[in-house]
């Protein structure tokens, strides 16, 4: 073994759980796990495409939830290699990539469902550049040191464009959602607290830094990006499947 390959696997951390400590090997295990679930619920999705009876923004909302959760698996998939190589290394990078890819596409669901009208189009926009501005400004946080004025002044900033999102959310898209069918109303209320609730895990696991390790913020994120995004698209699937008529999860 070359001195390089010697020291690379010295720091790389081991598959064994006790080889670790324990919260490294928990982290470890969930990046695995989040990697998995991800391409289940990508295989899944894509398989409901072939149900043959949704029509076509059905269908798209569908397509959408399975590119989300390939699209988060690739990323798994290396988030894990760079855990696991560094020997705890957090793959913030990547995961920021991930959000800035897939954060957009979830939010794309709600102007899909309603029907892509102008006034839809008009509230998207915004809220995929709050979007982007909420995950810019967390990245720039994140890789500020722990605790200094830069990491809390971009905190705040961050979660002011998330607060905007569900102002949004809440305000500007409540009458379309009141007009809409009442199954599709159902959906579109409960993905909204998905954003709510699930999406505010992820300040909570950012300030986890403060504790002085940030191993247990990545478990959270990870934690939270299944629920926000094979979760939220069994929700979507739910809703579509009801306005189709079918009865039961999958069912023609
Ligand atoms: C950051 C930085 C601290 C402040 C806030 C954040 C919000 C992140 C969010 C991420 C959502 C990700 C999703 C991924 C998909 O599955 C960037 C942690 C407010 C809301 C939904």
């Amino acid at each position: 073994m070359t001195p390089l390959i010697a020291a690379a696997v010295e720091t790389a951390l081991s598959l064994q759980f006790m080889g670790n400590s324990p919260l490294e090997s928990i982290t470890l295990y969930a990046f695995f796990a989040t990697t998995i679930a991800m391409g289940a619920g990508a295989a899944f999705f894509t398989l409901m495409l072939f149900r043959g009876d949704l029509d076509t923004e059905q269908y798209t909302v569908v397509a959408l939830s399975a590119l989300i959760c390939g699209i988060a698996c690739v990323n798994y998939q290396q988030m894990t290699g760079v855990y696991q190589a560094t020997g705890g290394g957090f793959p913030t990078g990547l995961r920021y990539i991930d959000w800035l890819l897939t954060t957009p596409l979830l939010l794309l669901t709600f102007p899909l469902l309603l029907g892509l009208g102008w006034d839809s189009i008009k509230v998207f926009l915004q809220l995929v550049l709050l979007d982007l501005a909420m995950i810019l400004l967390g990245f720039v946080g994140e890789i500020s040191p722990v605790g200094s004025q830069n990491w809390w002044l971009f905190f705040a900033l961050s979660c002011g464009c998330g607060g905007m999102i569900l102002l949004t959310l809440f305000f500007s898209l409540e009458e379309a959602i009141h007009d809409a069918p009442v199954e599709l109303a159902k959906s579109l209320e409960t993905l909204r607290l998905f954003i709510l609730i699930g999406w505010a895990v992820y300040p909570l696991g950012f300030l986890l830094a403060l504790s002085g390790d940030a191993t247990p913020r990545e478990l959270i994120y990870n934690v939270a990006d299944v629920i926000n995004k094979v979760g939220f698209g069994l929700v979507v699937h739910a809703g579509v499947i009801n306005s189709v008529g079918g009865s039961g999860w999958g069912r023609r």
